[in-house]
């Protein structure tokens, strides 16, 4: 088993890693996209897999006919700006090794097996998370993905097209979400839980809310050397003032908050910005606590820029509430994959598709040991051994639940 993950590994790892950070750059509906999207279809194919696109160009690879009490697994491939290796492609690889290791012991499932691929889990380029699942569902509407624009302007729509699919067809599924039976996700873990309490594997308990709000700061642009401070609205003043009041909003709440993207128009060195646009991302462990925090946040921002002479205006992206996971499948998995000891289940702070899925569907989520925690950065890690054992629990996983 651990030779076809190290070998499906070693044919993906270079695909969409940038020369001089060493981070992954896998946006979807780019190149390197399209590079990953074949890679998955070709080792599919190779393992006796047939491969289909759905409707809003998610990849399915069946064994077995396509069709009722499905049990799928799965992730994703795109990344964050500069990502880890690890996040998306290592529940991705190990469904294909599992694969492997079921054909391996001789086993063939009962009732039809899926290994998917979502789109857009991250939103890095179209700003929506698992925008793929989120559409399957109906947790986004269709109108509102296809205009969905990149820092470049192109839409969603366009940039499918573009990628030889058709986006007028993009909507909910319901008839896919009918024929799955569970969804089971494997992740690298993104904390150091697993570390902490020295097991190679967890299992997910839940996921916090979350959300991402875009700010508008819109001063007046002027000349940086002759334009008294008197005489400035300079957005950039509040922007400032609500990056602090964030990280304190987030202390007084025990939640997480950040603003990691910025966009200053026009951006020059001697002009004082006529916008800054930002965006928030805050999570906390349950939705008041999540409120309090972007209430707090928007309140800093509002009286920042009311004394700076700025307009604000502001936006709720996307927002995901708590996900608590099907304890029976939880605890189910847990005492599968655990043998003789037991297994930490975990709450999580990022979102999943199988976060959205377990809206429709009975959901469970593995997580695989990160020696040091870090994702969404080149650091991003997992120990070879801990990813075989990502392996070998998700193919008992996958032969328990298939009744292989
Ligand atoms: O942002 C997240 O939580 C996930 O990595 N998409
Ligand atoms: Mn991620
Ligand atoms: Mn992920
Ligand atoms: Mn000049």
């Amino acid at each position: 088993m651990s030779d076809t993950f190290d070998e499906l590994w070693a044919d993906l790892a270079p695909l969409g890693r940038h020369r001089s950070t060493g981070g992954y750059r896998r946006y979807s509906w780019t190149g390197a996209d399209t590079q990953v999207r074949d890679w998955f279809g070709a080792a599919a194919t190779a393992r006796g897999l047939s491969v289909e696109t759905d409707r809003n160009g998610n990849l399915w690879a069946w064994w077995g006919r396509p069709g009722p009490g499905a049990v799928v697994t799965g992730s994703h491939l795109d990344s964050v700006p500069d990502g880890g290796a690890f996040d998306g492609p290592l529940g991705v690889v190990s469904a294909l090794a599992a694969v492997d290791e079921l054909q391996r012991r001789g086993l063939r499932p009962a009732v039809p097996l899926a290994v998917t691929v979502f789109v857009e889990e991250e939103g890095a380029r179209f700003g929506v998370p698992c925008l793929g699942s989120r559409l399957i569902t109906g947790a986004i509407a269709p109108d509102r993905a296809r205009e969905l624009t990149d820092a470049d302007g192109v839409t969603w729509a366009a940039a499918m097209t573009d990628a030889g699919l058709d986006s007028d067809r993009i909507g909910p599924d319901p008839d896919r979400l009918a024929q799955i039976a569970v969804f089971v996700e494997l992740h690298v873990e993104q904390g150091r839980a697993l570390v902490h309490q020295d097991a190679p594997v967890g299992v997910a308990s839940s996921i916090w809310p979350h959300g991402r709000w875009r700010l508008d700061f819109s001063g007046q642009a002027d000349h940086a050397g002759t334009t008294l401070l008197a005489d400035r609205n300079d957005p950039m003043l509040p922007f400032a003032e609500t990056v602090l009041a964030a990280r304190s909003a987030a202390r007084a709440h025990d939640a997480v908050a950040t603003i990691g993207k910025v966009h200053v128009a026009p951006n020059g060195t001697n002009a004082i910005p006529s916008r800054v646009r930002a965006w928030l991302d805050a999570r906390a462990p349950d939705e008041a606590a999540l409120r309090a925090v972007v209430a707090g946040v928007d309140a800093a921002a509002r009286d920042a820029s009311a004394a700076h002479g700025v307009a604000l205006s502001s936006y709720q992206e996307s927002f995901s509430p708590v996900v608590d996971f099907s304890t029976a499948l939880r605890d189910r998995l847990a005492a599968l994959v655990g043998g003789d000891r037991p297994v930490p289940i975990l709450p999580t702070g990022a979102g999943h598709d199988a976060g959205v899925l377990a809206t429709a569907v009975p959901t469970a989520m593995l997580f695989v040991r990160n020696p040091t925690g870090v994702s969404h950065a080149p650091e991003e890690h997992a120990d070879a051994a801990d990813c075989h054992a990502g392996v070998a629990a998700l193919a008992d996983t996958l032969a328990e639940l298939t009744g292989a």
